[in-house]
């Protein structure tokens, strides 16, 4: 059959793209309409998405699509948990706060009064992350904006609203928010209510599959593409399309979905709600088709990218290559840090913290570039290995491979130390297993791919992977581990 095409547009921390993606019962053919930086903007004293320019982004990228010969349907994904607000003429009220402003801070123990921890997390099946959503209400409590407020939409839902005029919530980036309920996937009144956050701002769920509306007239004409084109709702949190993605062909995997973040973890098919898991601050996110990502967030390929960002504006060298190189030659578990220790989340001077965690915890900070740089990721790697070991412990499930996708799939280093600390083998890639993820739930609704044992069987057998095999003694992690408190 001739391949179908389909547009991704997937909206990432620091760039958008939208993906035009082929699919025969064979192909799998990914190509770049276009890329678009993402600039987050601090005005006012608080940071935001300037999310009209990442719609400019989107539109821009349908039309290179349709240029490139049209697509039989649109789908949206970004990162997780935050929302415009619409007012009861469904306008936009003002720019959605960035999950990096730290407003949120005095929020947390104001909503764990109404709700305390334990049971938000019973309820949700949600780690605590001071970003999630009902936190960022509670920031919002009183303000005008909410008290103006009629609609609630995640960033895809606005996008998708926009595209289609019509208003959803896609499930897979609801159960970011911390007001879902677990175990039926539904918005809970009962924390709303406990929350006083008015349940009229929530609309209803849609599902991954589901069709969200076709273009309004004006973004067909806008864009070049036939009218009535549809906008199909994909799993619109970007690490549910990655692990949608994961070219995996047995039950034992663990993933890292490898970018900004690394969302590193297991796919199972009902959620781990345990005191153990709770105190492990393991999540429950929703899946594709009744599956749950049981994983933690960590910090991710932030670390290293605010430290090139900062190395560049002290007229340093950023460029990342000659770094790994570096890195790759520079001693090993010279200093390990905490990924998520809180000082990392805002944007700043990252050498600057670690050197400052280096010290707080008694090692001596990394002594030059490379030597950074390896601490970066030997963390980074340590992280993933604890993660993986925490989740098959607390599900009770084994492992025997490791896929890490996204960004950081390119990462040779990452990657090989990601095998050695874990002691299992890693398949590398794709790297654009958010996009392949969006498009390969719209070729499925449109009958192109069976299941989603067949989505991830055409992942495998199209898409370059790399194959890393542990190396060195996987000891020596635990030791350097311990010896820094990070077991
Ligand atoms: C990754 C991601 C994570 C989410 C974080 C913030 O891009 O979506 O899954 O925790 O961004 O939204």
């Amino acid at each position: 059959a001739f391949p179908s095409a389909f547009a991704a547009a997937d909206l990432g921390a620091t760039s958008g793209r939208v993906m035009v993606g082929r699919v025969g019962p064979a192909n799998l053919d990914l190509s770049e309409a276009h890329r678009f930086p993402n600039r987050p903007v601090q005005a006012g004293g608080s940071l935001h998405w300037d999310v009209l320019s990442l719609y400019q982004g989107v539109v821009d990228g349908l039309r290179e699509a349709a240029r490139s010969g049209g697509v039989t349907s649109v789908g949206v994904d970004s990162w997780a948990v935050d929302y415009g607000l619409l007012d009861a003429d469904g306008r936009l009220l003002g720019n959605p706060y960035h999950y990096r402003d730290d407003r949120t801070q005095e929020a947390v123990p104001r909503v764990w009064e109404a709700v305390p921890a334990e049971e938000l997390y019973r309820t949700t099946g949600l780690q605590h992350l001071p970003f999630n959503t009902v936190f960022q209400l509670g920031a919002a409590r009183g303000s005008a904006q909410l008290a103006a407020a009629r609609t609630l939409l995640l960033v895809p839902d606005l996008m998708v609203h926009w595209l289609t005029g019509t208003v959803g919530a896609e499930l897979t980036n609801a159960s970011t928010t911390a007001l879902l309920d677990a175990a039926t996937g539904t918005w809970s009144g009962e924390l709303l209510g406990r929350l006083g956050i008015d349940p009229g701002l929530f609309p209803a769920i849609r599902r991954p599959g589901d069709v969200a509306g076709p273009l309004l007239p004006e973004v067909a004409r806008a864009t070049g593409l036939a009218e009535g084109t549809p906008v199909v709702t994909v799993a619109s949190h970007d690490t549910a399309s990655a692990v949608a993605a994961v070219p995996a062909d047995r039950p034992g995997f663990g993933y890292v979905s490898c970018g900004t973040w690394s969302l590193a973890g297991l796919e199972l098919d009902r959620p781990v709600v345990t005191d153990a898991s709770r105190a492990a601050n393991f999540t429950n996110e929703r899946g594709i088709d009744g599956t749950f990502r049981f994983l933690r967030n960590i910090m991710g390929l932030w670390l290293l990218t605010e430290t090139l960002r900062t190395w560049a504006g002290e007229g340093l060298p950023s460029d990342l290559a000659p770094l790994l190189a570096r890195a790759a030659e520079a001693p090993p578990f010279a200093a390990l840090v905490d990924p998520d220790a809180p000082e990392f989340l805002a944007p700043g001077d990252m050498p600057a913290r670690i050197t400052a965690y280096c010290r707080r915890t008694g090692q001596r900070p990394p002594a030059d570039q490379g030597a950074m740089v390896r601490c970066i990721l030997e963390s980074l790697a340590l992280a993933h290995r604890v993660a993986l070991r925490t989740a098959a412990e607390l599900s009770g499930r084994d492992l025997d491979v490791v896929h890490l996708v996204g960004g950081g799939s390119r990462n040779d280093l990452l990657c090989q130390l990601t095998a050695d600390a874990t002691g299992l083998p890693v398949v590398a890639g794709p790297t654009e297993a958010t996009a392949l993820g969006n498009i390969l739930v719209q070729a499925r609704a449109h009958g192109l791919v069976a299941d989603h044992a067949a989505m991830r069987r055409l992942v495998a057998d199209t898409q370059h992977l790399r194959h890393y095999r542990p190396s060195g003694d996987p000891h020596a992690w635990t030791a350097a581990a311990a010896r820094v408190g990070l077991g």
